[in-house]
């Protein structure tokens, strides 16, 4: 090394480090791109892949605003540069969600479609906004396709393009293991408390009403219609999703609330997919009666979309307002600290296991999993006729178990209870140390997240890190110390 060389390096040191405190770096985690708010921009989350809905933002105002400000911000949007439309394109015409200021009451959000220029303005607003979050995809918490390796059946069955083949046999064992923490079946489903006074959101494709599943014996149907993200959409369930899991919450005879009020929030179209803004949308419309009548209600997310912070933080609001939240922890056989709800800490995230209580191959994991039901090959209702059934696998369906127990232990009281409440009721009947098969390599994994060249621009997850140690002790290795279902009374 040269005197020359080494005096560049020391002249320029400094430099480098008073522009690192300037200038905040963008720096990636799992397929999010997070760009660190600085004096002059706010927190602005992206993402790498094709997860993101393009030019579409969820904007979070500061908690401070008044709420003079914060209207003639929105009003403002509507004009340039952000231009914000109703639709970008014919099919979004018609979404209302978008340019409305959702006042959550502690925290308030707008849904901006805007380009680069937009996005940019919308930075410099530190006065108003707290942070912005791309809007990302999502789709149903259902596992057709399998993800690698592939589970199947037996090894000789062909795979084509990595989905496993039709599983032909019918099964309940779901309800029969839900209600004993023996894993040895009985061949038994002993529930107390029907869900009658229960009203369940089930946020998804769509309910279709008209299944015997539903029906009073008058006739009627215990489904009602809520809330849809689009204004041009009907009810109706066409991917056949959101029938399965209001089956297996309140089915009447493969359900486990058979008596339970289901309502059928429709915000995913009829290829199973959605928006996280409509999601946020249509939590908020629903809010509206919950909040106001002070009933028993429970929402179910069986859902997932790339980590979004906006849906987590919508998510723990409702649940601060008493509403108790049900969501699968992902397909993707990794950790649910990427997926949203799964990463949610304020929800009940729900891991699946398939028979013989191994972890189902697809079911993300970690320390947000609070606790585990059936998955796999569980027998629901499905569209096209009244008698109309079809098996399906997922972390939905794991969820959809965790509902309806939650909505029978909750038409067992005579008040309603906190989430917090349900959740601790639910562990404390459910078992520890018996799913297996926890994927062991991910424990207490680290990551450093570089930009440049300068070891001073990485970032670690300082918090995940230390997070790792209780929950190696809890939820990994060999033997988990997972839970698995057990309700009612
Ligand atoms: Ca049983
Ligand atoms: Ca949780």
């Amino acid at each position: 090394m040269t005197f020359g060389t080494v005096a560049r390096i020391s002249i320029l040191l400094p430099l480098y480090i008073l522009i690192d405190t300037v200038i905040a770096e963008p720096y990636v985690e799992g397929d999010r791109r997070i760009f660190p708010a600085d004096a002059t921009n706010v927190e602005l989350h992206t993402y790498t892949g094709d997860s993101g809905v393009p030019d579409t933002y969820i904007v979070k105002l500061k908690q401070e605003v008044d709420p003079q400000t914060a209207s003639t911000f929105v009003d403002n949007l509507k004009s340039e540069p952000y231009s914000v439309t109703n639709g970008r394109s014919s099919a979004f015409e018609n979404d209302p969600s978008v340019g409305v200021m959702m006042d959550f009451g502690d925290t308030k959000m707008v849904v901006v479609e805007t380009q680069e220029e937009g996005l940019r303005l919308l930075r410099r607003r530190v006065d108003v906004v707290e942070a912005i979050y791309q809007d990302s995809i999502v789709t149903t918490a259902q596992a057709p396709v399998c993800h690698v390796p592939c589970e199947c059946p037996a090894a000789e069955e062909p795979v084509d393009n990595n989905v496993c083949p039709p599983k032909t046999a019918a099964t309940d064992w779901g309800l029969d293991r839900i209600d004993q923490t023996n894993g040895q079946l009985d061949g038994k489903f002993n529930v107390m408390g029907t869900g009658s006074d229960v009203n369940v959101y089930i946020f998804d494709s769509g309910i279709y009403a008209e299944h015997q599943e539903f029906s009073n014996s008058d006739g009627s149907t215990r489904v009602s219609e809520g809330f849809k993200a689009l204004d041009s959409w009907n009810f109706t369930d066409i991917y056949g999703h959101g029938t399965h899991v209001a089956g297996i919450i309140g089915g009447k005879t493969v359900g486990v609330a058979k008596n339970v009020n289901l309502i059928n929030v429709k915000i995913l179209n009829d290829a199973g997919s959605g928006q996280v803004s409509w999601a946020i949308w249509a939590m908020y419309e629903a809010a509206f009666p919950i909040l106001a009548t002070g009933q028993k209600s429970i929402m179910v997310l069986a859902l997932q979309s790339s980590r979004n912070d906006a849906f987590n933080d919508v998510i723990q609001t409702f649940t601060n307002y008493g509403v108790t939240i049900i969501t699968g922890s992902g397909n993707n056989n990794g950790l649910s600290f990427y997926q949203s709800p799964g990463s949610s800490e304020a929800a009940i995230t729900v891991g699946a296991s398939a028979t013989g209580d191994t972890k189902a191959i697809y079911s993300n994991y970690g320390p947000e999993v609070d606790i585990w039901a059936p998955g796999t090959d569980i027998l629901s209702s499905t569209t096209g006729s009244p008698d109309a059934y079809d098996q399906g696998s997922g972390t939905s369906v794991a969820a959809a178990f965790v509902a309806g127990a939650a909505a029978a232990y909750m038409s067992s009281l005579d008040y309603r209870p906190a989430p917090a409440e349900v959740a601790a009721y639910l562990i404390q009947q459910a078992a520890d140390n018996v799913v297996t098969d926890s994927p062991t390599q991910h424990n207490c994994r680290w990551e450093a997240t570089c930009y440049g060249a300068h070891f001073w621009s990485c970032r670690i997850k300082w918090d995940f890190f230390s997070k790792c140690p209780q929950h190696a002790r809890r939820r990994y290795g060999l033997r988990l110390t997972v839970q698995t279902l057990r309700p009612i009374l």
